[in-house]
């Protein structure tokens, strides 16, 4: 026999208060909590570690292998290798290789399918540390490098640039990887480009 809502949120309720209870006994007088408060307290705070553990990317990070030997002040380049007129296949990489290459930052590809330590590509090595995030890589570099390619901009054009750049990554990336995903399953081929 299932629940009806009113007794589910009548438990959860109940839960609740002595959830409420508990937090405020161990913070109160510690000694005087009851076993299963304790219990309950420690549970509490095991799910709200694992939830805060998940949504600050924890599971994403990857223990990357790095160079034994490497030359300082060079960005070691971790992205997919080009295809065809492609310089590389996941925009974030196409993004990054370009601003190295307008910078003039000197690197070097170091092209393979190894994931950086967010779990996503593309990534760099620095001076022996792994980084990764385009975004964030870049802005280390600018200041690493003492690098502006935005100088000439105006603080207007700046802030277009940067909703433009959000829109892009976090929005319209995601409707392109949908998009290649419903031709496989629903069209039956994949898009060509080139
Ligand atoms: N914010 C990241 C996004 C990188 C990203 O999403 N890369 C994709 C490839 S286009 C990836 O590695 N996805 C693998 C995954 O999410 O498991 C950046 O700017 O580098």
């Amino acid at each position: 026999m299932s629940e009806s809502p009113g007794h589910v949120q009548g438990s959860l309720a109940a839960v609740y208060e002595s959830l409420q209870t508990s937090v405020l006994q161990l913070f109160t007088d510690p000694t005087q909590l009851s076993p299963g408060q304790a219990v309950l307290v420690a549970a509490s705070a095991l799910f709200v570690g694992a939830v805060v553990w998940t949504c600050c990317g924890g599971q994403r990070r990857t223990k990357v292998k790095l160079r034994a030997e490497f030359t300082p002040g060079k960005v070691y380049y971790h992205a997919p290798p080009p295809v065809k007129a492609i310089p590389c296949l996941t925009p974030f990489g196409m993004k990054l290789e370009t601003y190295l290459r307008m910078a003039d930052i000197p690197y070097e590809p170091m092209y393979g399918r190894s994931m950086g330590p967010k779990g996503k590509i593309p990534w760099i090595e620095y001076n022996g540390e792994a980084m990764g995030d385009s975004g964030f890589i870049m802005e280390f570099l600018n200041r690493e490098k003492g690098v502006d390619l935005n100088q000439t901009l105006s603080d207007a054009d700046k802030a277009v640039g940067r909703a433009f750049t959000k829109m892009v990554e976090e929005n319209t990336y995601w409707y392109e990887g949908y998009q290649l995903q419903y031709c496989k399953l629903h069209v039956g081929t994949h898009i060509h480009v080139g």
